[in-house]
């Protein structure tokens, strides 16, 4: 899977339409005014987030430990059309769709069928509206380390969605970047986003794809993809997964937080040269536009703050979430957007 020569990749560009999102941080003051018509998503934060009538206000009950925003917010270039339709609820520009559904505690006794059910409900929706491609998705689950062995809430949440995953032919590759994390409140929050064209997988050479870890971590792999590449006309977009301090299929550094980030941070970099590799695009044009760093503990994240501050809130905006991670060992995981917007003093640019 080589890179296109500069020029073909150059011609390609030109026929795609211009990135129709940005991802930015939005203040308490910002959102009393109600939810502008260019929101597609607005993910609120806090023990006991804020919720209302509006689809695109997601409530994500994880308490923010950085003092900046309490929501990010998923900017479309244009206004939004938005619906519900069988509990799922969306926003969606023309080539783009951010939707979400929420499952109860009583939905959640019933996992593994649930959460098979709720993927099956959002693949009819998104083909039905046009949008079949698997940008992200990211999974909210209230004790997601309660239950023991492969009675875990996490492991029968990943069952759930093998089933769903492995009934599309070819799924491995179509599999969206994604996040799994513990939260305070009650039941699963998944949201996910999809577009009209298929993005390009891209998976971590230093780390097993989730999809191939062996049995020891349960029943089913988890079905997720390290990242997903977008191209548009003005910039490409790399959806990172949550990311943690996992080699191989090995937990490094189990009870060091600090060690951890920085392994962390190097998984980051390589699976950014990986991108890069793949589509011949230079990593020195790829910016972070959006970072999450989920800690189990503020205990873990008065560790880390300082390398963190150093290492990425002073590149870019960051917003500190407290959730539990899907392994106990994992004492803290990010997750990023970046963009790639050409640099034009690198070697192979194209702009
Ligand atoms: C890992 O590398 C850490 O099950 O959707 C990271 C991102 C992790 C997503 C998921 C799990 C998930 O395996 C855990």
């Amino acid at each position: 899977m080589g890179a296109l020569p500069a020029s073909a990749a150059l011609a390609d560009r030109l026929a795609l339409a211009p990135c129709p999102f940005r991802v930015a941080d939005a203040s308490r003051e910002q959102l009393r005014a109600g939810l502008d018509t260019h929101v597609l998503a607005c993910l609120r934060y806090g023990r006991e987030p804020q919720s209302d009538a509006d689809p695109r206000s997601v409530p994500i009950p994880l308490e923010r430990l950085d003092d900046a925003g309490v929501a990010e917010l998923w900017i479309s270039d244009e206004p939004v059309q938005t619906g519900e339709s069988d509990g799922i609820r969306y926003a969606a520009n023309r080539s783009i769709l951010f939707g979400w559904l929420h499952l109860d505690e009583a939905e959640c006794a019933t996992m593994e069928r649930s959460v098979l059910r709720a993927y099956v409900r959002i693949d009819q929706l998104i083909n039905r509206l046009g949008y079949p491609h698997w940008l992200r998705a990211w999974n909210y689950l209230a004790h997601i380390n309660q239950g023991a062995g492969d009675d875990e809430r996490y492991r029968r949440f990943s069952l759930g969605r093998y089933n769903a995953t492995a009934l599309k032919s070819a799924f491995e590759r179509e599999l969206p970047a994604a996040t799994a994390i513990g939260t305070y409140g009650e039941g699963l929050t998944m949201c996910f986003l999809v577009g009209r064209h298929r993005a390009q997988q891209v998976e971590n050479p230093r780390q097993v794809s989730a999809f191939r870890y062996p049995r020891q971590y349960g029943p089913r792999s988890p079905s997720f993809s390290r990242a997903m590449l977008q191209h548009w006309r003005d910039s490409s977009v790399l959806f990172v997964s949550g990311t943690a301090s996992v080699v191989g299929h090995a937990t490094l550094h189990p009870g060091d937080a600090s060690r951890q980030f920085d392994e962390t941070l190097t998984n980051v970099e390589a699976l950014l040269e990986n991108a890069a590799r793949l589509s011949g695009l230079p990593r020195a044009g790829f910016a972070p536009e959006a970072y999450k760093l989920y800690v189990r503990s503020p205990e873990f994240f008065a560790e880390v703050a300082d390398a963190a501050r150093e290492r990425l809130m002073e590149k870019g905006p960051v917003a500190v979430l407290q959730g539990d991670i899907c392994r106990t060992d994992l004492a803290l995981e990010v997750e990023a957007v970046y963009r790639w917007q050409g640099d034009p003093s690198a070697p192979g640019a194209q702009r």
